[in-house]
This record gives structure tokens, sequence and C-alpha cells, in this order.
């Protein structure tokens, strides 16, 4: 019987370090790639750009390799459990790092099965996530962002939205990590809202911005970034001229819109009954859901009906009939939105939905019950979390404070030192940025 190696690997990019570790298990015996799945990688890295079966199909055909095998969760346990391999085979890189732990626990197993760990010293200079720096830095296709958001939908428990209107902003959303607890975390994508397009022109949220001016700024953020965006429809305009907005967001390689079920002058949601919030008809609605997916030419863009039953004062019952006809009428999706700081009423939408509904993915925009993290969100069902404004809320006070303190002082000194970046930070802020 020759022995078995178990590697596992994302496969995303293939390079000589990965070449590399293949031909050094095969001197050991036959190697079992374990291939990380969508859902095992999420939590931990950037989505790679081919998906499963497109990484399978090229570690498949790499000469070396014996077997390819899913491994669904980023430890290696269960597999190595199910598949006791003779040996597992990394680079030592995992020495260090928030992935010690991982090898930690491969030790333990691999000694309990009687197998052995080959620690092999790590390509210098090449890997998987140095190499996606330098494609980010490339870019991306139309299609592989847009259907990038459905990827992220099956594989994260819950998808982090931030809102973006500018170019700087969706780099701060594209760049952005922390570490928490080992895991390195970032937003997933970006949202594309109505309220802060209008308010960084100085306009209302009334739908006065056209989208045509909209989707010439959005092109900013397009040019500089790689993660899905979820554009914000508004109402969707009239039927007849829906079917066009889907045409264009698609060709841009936006991955969703969302459309809200009310008519005549749109006024901003978080006015709840305080504005005048009047509701299509559930057949009117549908007929225009209808018509975008009627228009919609590729599988992976998802059309999103938004809900306002509970903005205009109606109860959740009015909400779910709604919500399940719009789902009947074709939507890929529902959002739905809420004033209420208590979120007693989006809890018991969400609960009370995925009784009928387990599988259509339930966004919602926690701006006013914020102070629920999104594990528990995603507890109630929800499967997008929307951060709606929040990129611009942060930039305003601190701007009118920086004007404020030059008006009272004549002069930058004390604006400079407490509320702006250092001039060599912001000249260094944009890649790209050439040095003599
Ligand atoms: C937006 O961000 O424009 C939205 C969400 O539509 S809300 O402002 O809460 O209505
Ligand atoms: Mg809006």
């Amino acid at each position: 019987m020759p022995k078995t190696v178990y590697l596992g690997m994302i496969g995303d990019i293939m390079h000589p370090g990965l070449i590399n570790i293949i031909n050094e298990g095969a001197k050991y015996g036959e190697v079992m790639i374990g291939l990380f799945t969508d859902h095992a990688i999420a939590n931990h890295r950037r989505l790679p750009y081919l998906n499963f079966e497109q990484r399978r199909n090229v570690i498949e055909n790499i000469r070396g390799v014996s077997r390819v095998v899913p491994q669904d969760e980023w430890s290696y346990v269960e597999n190595l459990k199910r598949y006791r391999p003779d040996y597992i085979i990394h680079g030592d890189d995992w020495q260090q790092g928030p992935d010690r732990y991982i090898r930690d626990e491969v030790f333990k197993v691999m000694a309990a099965q009687g197998g052995e760990v080959i620690e092999i010293p790590y390509t210098k200079g090449i890997s998987d996530s140095s190499l996606k720096d330098e494609m980010t830095s490339i870019g991306v296709t139309p299609q592989t962002r847009l259907s990038s958001l459905r990827r992220l939908i099956s594989a994260k428990p819950v998808v982090r939205i931030l809102e973006s209107h500018s170019g700087l902003t969706g780099l701060i959303i594209e760049h952005t990590t922390v570490d928490v607890d080992g895991q390195t975390r970032e937003f997933d994508g970006m949202w594309a809202s109505s309220l802060t397009d209008s308010t960084s022109k100085g306009k209302p949220d009334i739908e006065a911005v056209d989208l045509t001016t909209r989707l010439h700024d959005l092109n900013d953020t397009l040019e500089v970034t790689t993660k899905p965006v979820i554009f914000d429809g508004d109402t969707g305009g009239k039927v007849e001229h829906f079917g066009f907005t889907v045409r264009t967001l698609e060709r841009l390689g936006i991955s969703a819109v969302i459309i809200e079920d009310k008519v005549g002058l749109k006024q901003n949601s978080l006015f709840g009954t305080d504005a005048v919030q009047t509701q299509d008809t559930i057949e009117g609605f549908s007929a225009k859901i209808r018509a975008g997916k009627d228009a919609q030419i590729t599988r992976d863009f998802m059309i999103i009906a938004r809900c306002e039953s509970l903005i205009a004062g109606k109860p959740v019952d009015d909400a779910l009939e709604r919500c399940h006809a719009y789902v009947e009428a074709g939507a890929d999706g529902i959002m739905i939105h809420s004033k209420n700081k208590s979120g007693d009423d989006i809890r018991e939408f969400c609960i009370r939905f995925r009784q009928t509904d387990s599988h259509t993915p339930i966004v919602a925009v926690p701006t006013t019950y914020n102070q629920f993290t999104e594990e528990q969100l995603a507890e109630w069902g929800i499967n997008i979390v929307i951060y709606a404004n929040h990129m611009l809320r942060s930039a305003y006070p601190a701007m009118v404070e920086c004007a404020k303190s030059i008006l009272t002082h004549s002069r930058s000194l004390e604006a400079s030192d407490k509320y702006c970046m250092p001039i060599k930070e912001i000249l260094n802020l944009i890649p790209g940025t050439i040095k003599k």
C-alpha cells in the first residue's frame, strides 16, 4: 500500500512554491490535496478568484497530485480523522502568526493516529496572498465581481457590507483589516447608498440625483476596488425603466440592486412615519420585480426587494405577506427595514419569515438597532448586514470641526494637529503615487 501525504491548499493561483511542496510531498507517497472550500476560507481570507470547481479542475491536473478532496473547515482536524493520511506536509510559515493553533491541532491529531508532520522551508517572497495583492492591483472583471456576492452569501454566515460614496471610501473598504481572536476581518463589499450619494453632493435623498450621475461617480469606486457592490436603486423608477437599470448595472459588474416598494416622492426611510411613505400595491411592485428579472442577462445578478411596511408603521404581518409575494414574483432576496430602536420588529419578522422560507437571503440595515452584533443578527436568519451611511456620517463631523478650528484660530496649526492626517500620510495613501 502506498503511503498517503495530505496537503491542504487554497490553490487559487499556481506558483512555484506550491509546485515545490507537491514535489516534496510526492517523495513520501501519494499526494492527496485537501482543497479548501469557499466556506472554509470565507472567515479567514478573501474568497479566491476561482470557485471551488475551477480550482479542483486545475489542481487535479497537476503532475504529482493523486487525489483532490474538499476541506470544508479552516482546521485540518476533521479531514485528518476522515482520511487518516500517513503524512501531512506544510510550509514552516505556520510556526508563527495567527495560524499557529492550526499547527498545534495538526500535531496532536497526527500523533494520536500514528502519522507524521513534515514541515518544509517556506518559499520566500511567493505566496497565494502576496500574489493576490498583486492581482488586486491589476483589478477584476465585471463578471467576477458581479458573481462574488452570491458566493459570499453561500460561504459565510453573514456578509458584511459598508457604505461607499467615493473612490476613497471604496479604498477604505477594500483594504481595511483588523485581527480579532486570531482571525483577520474585513468588509465583504460596498453599499452604494442613495442617502450618501445624494448628501455628498449636497442634495436631498429624494431620487433627485439621477441614475446616470450616480453610476458615473460609482465608476470611481469600481476603478480602484475588486469587492462586490450592492446598489441602492431607490424605488427602481417606472416599471418600463427598471429593465434598463438592471442591464446597465449588470454591465458594470454590480452584484445586486435593492429596490423599495414605495411610490410617489421617495423620502428617506429613517424619517419613518414623520414623512409620507406610500407603498406600492403587492401587484404593482411584483410587476416591477418581474420586469427586472426578465431583463437580466447573467444568472448571478440579484434583484432584492425592500419592504417598507415597518417604516410606514404597518404590522409585521403586512411585511410578511408582501415579502413572500415578492419572492414569488422572482426576488432573489428581501430587505426588511425599520427605524425601531429595539430591533424587536425585525427579529420577529426574520424568525417568522424563516418558518416558511429557509433559503431566500434576508438583508438588514441596522442603523437604529445597532446594539446587535452581526452574529446575533445572523442568528435571527439575516444573511447580509449593511452599514448604510457610516463613512459619510463619520467624516462630516470631523470636517466641520476642522473648519471651525481654522475660523476660530485664524490659522490651521490647531486643526492640523487635532483633526488632520499628516501630509506625508496623505501623499502615500493612494496606491500608485509616484515618489521621486
Ligand atoms: C440608503 O442608505 O440610502 C438607504 C438606507 O436607503 S436608509 O437610509 O436607511 O433608508
Ligand atoms: Mg436609499
